[in-house]
């Protein structure tokens, strides 16, 4: 089936319904309920969305499927119609820099809505609980899904990046670090040799990706480092590390490297393989 047999309004419909979280087995048994034919559907969805053909026969058969995002590509994609441009690639692990995933505005103003909720940022503990935890310390705070037209404007910007439902994601985090503070090597997939695993990925199953945004410019120290591959992001305002991983991926080992002088303030996204929001 070529791409031009699929109608605009049907795509626009696949596209935002798969965005506000439906499975794609629902969004099968829909269209087979709108009277189209099994193999036509599975055909038309992995079109539209970008997915391999055997991801969609398998979420027919009402497998547990892993979605995966789809990796930006230079050098400039639209997103939700905002311009991002990708300046670095990397394959092994997938890493993108992204310039300009936030205006300059929308950085001001995302501070401005975290300040007064601000508390020692945690981590995920191996029950699923959060903790205090000494390799991370800086202060956060999480938005719901959702919470402001921003977060959702954002939200919607990750997804239609990365070719992902919001509802795969956590909510936003928003990080604050002051010289001397730092996140020391860590990966954001969970450890399935931990006792909290299926605890922590009950809802939305492992972690896939995560895009971290710095929303102003330290004037000294705090750029992302990827010690395996040797590559440090510097954190420039407006503009994001994405990267994606597999469980067990050590290649994607990163840290926030300490910042030396001034203060450095991210937002965070991490995506999940299956929906994450009910
Ligand atoms: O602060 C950074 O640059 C990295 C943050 C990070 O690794 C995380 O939030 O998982």
């Amino acid at each position: 089936m070529s791409n031009h047999t699929i109608r605009p309004e049907l795509r626009e419909w696949i596209l935002s319904t798969s965005r506000s979280g439906c499975s794609l087995g629902d969004l099968l048994r829909m269209l087979k309920d709108a009277g189209y034919g099994g193999e036509q559907s599975r055909q038309i969805v992995a079109r539209v969305l970008n997915l391999p053909l055997a991801t969609v026969v398998a979420a027919a058969k009402n497998k547990v499927v892993a979605v995966r995002t789809r990796h930006p590509q230079g050098p400039v994609q639209m997103a939700a119609g905002h311009p991002v441009r990708v300046t670095v690639s990397t394959d092994a692990p997938v890493v993108r820099t992204l310039e300009n995933i936030l205006t300059g505005e929308e950085c001001d103003e995302l501070i401005a809505q975290a300040s007064p909720r601000l508390a020692r940022a945690m981590t995920v503990n191996t029950d699923g609980s959060h903790q205090v935890d000494h390799r991370r310390t800086s202060q956060g705070m999480f938005f719901a899904i959702g919470e402001t037209p921003l977060v959702a404007r954002i939200e919607q910007r990750i997804a239609d990046l990365l070719a992902i439902p919001v509802g795969h994601g956590e909510g936003l985090q928003i990080l604050h670090y002051q010289p001397g503070q730092e996140y020391e090597p860590h990966f954001d997939w969970f450890n399935p040799d931990q006792p909290g695993f299926s605890a922590v990925t009950a809802r939305g199953g492992q972690r896939i990706a995560s895009v971290v945004m710095y929303l102003n410019t330290p004037e000294e120290g705090g750029g992302t480092a990827f010690p395996r591959i040797g590559l440090t992001v510097t954190a420039m305002r407006g503009s994001a590390v994405y990267f994606a991983y597999d469980t067990g991926d050590e290649a994607s080992l990163h840290a926030g490297l300490p910042v030396l002088k001034g203060e450095k303030w991210i937002a965070t996204k991490w995506l999940r393989e299956r929906p994450y929001q009910s």
